[in-house]
């Protein structure tokens, strides 16, 4: 594609992004795309802004993931109750300076990140089996977040820190400078942060499949507090996914 921000550049909807100004806490807010995109161009590291958007890529979904290799395009989140499904693809533009929160992703998935434009710094803390471990580390009450609206929230969570590790020592870690072109997969429930070193673009989604079917249902079952006999996970995928999640809304 082009260039995604030129893509959705006609869409006169509102986006969320984020915005750091140095000394302030970091705000969350909604603006026209518009303006964002000023402030993506202005953006500097004492001032900048990131944009995540799960809903203006949607249109053009379907056409970028056929392009993708086959291991991205079998998901088998398309057999949780739509309410449920995470969005296929996350639009994310970083303006020069911007940081994403350090987080674990939802669901204890498996992401998938596609750097179009720009180089960005990551930097991962490899993990327990599941983002509900209690990570000390990050800050005694670390925010649990859902996929969308929140509705996720119900059967698993994803966590975010106020803390940055790009500003602070939080002990050892993985760092990777992802390149333009580059396609990043990494297990979602190590804690990780991006640092836009220069204006990006790019797209991200998430994957449930064979390698992490049972680490994405212990998420369910521990976040719920369900018990499952062993021998579930000798099953069939969509017996594994049915059962989970017919225990994890009786349990709500
Ligand atoms: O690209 C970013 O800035 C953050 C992306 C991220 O956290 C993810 O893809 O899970
Ligand atoms: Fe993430």
């Amino acid at each position: 594609m082009e260039s995604l921000a030129a893509a959705v550049s006609d869409q006169r909807c509102e986006v969320q992004f984020k915005r750091m100004t140095a000394g302030k806490e970091p705000v969350k807010s909604g603006a026209a795309l518009a303006e964002v995109q000023t402030l993506l161009a202005e953006s500097r590291g004492e001032d900048s802004v990131l944009l995540m958007d799960e809903t203006l890529l949607a249109p053009f979904a379907q056409r970028i993931l056929e392009q993708a290799p086959a291991y991205l395009q079998s998901d088998w989140f398309h057999l949780f109750p739509p309410s449920w499904q995470p969005s296929p693809l996350c639009l994310i533009l970083g303006g020069v300076g911007a940081r994403s929160d350090l987080h674990a992703d939802p669901l204890a998935w498996t992401g998938w990140n596609c750097l179009l434009r720009g180089r960005k710094l990551w930097r991962f803390f490899p993990a327990g089996r599941s983002a509900c471990d209690a990570e000390p580390r990050f800050g005694a009450v670390p925010r649990p977040f859902g996929v969308g609206r929140g509705e996720l929230c119900a059967i698993g969570c994803g966590r975010g820190s106020a803390k940055d590790s790009f500003q602070e020592d939080l002990g050892p870690c993985l760092e990777y400078l992802q390149q333009p072109g580059e396609t990043l997969i990494f297990p979602g429930h190590w804690w990780h942060q991006t640092y836009h070193l220069t204006t990006t673009e790019g797209f991200a989604g998430q994957l449930l499949n064979g390698q992490n079917l049972r680490r994405v249902m212990e998420h369910i079952v521990s976040w719920c507090h369900l018990e499952v006999e062993e021998e579930i996970w000798q099953r069939p995928h969509q017996e594994v996914i049915a059962q989970v999640l017919s225990e994890a809304v009786d349990s709500m």
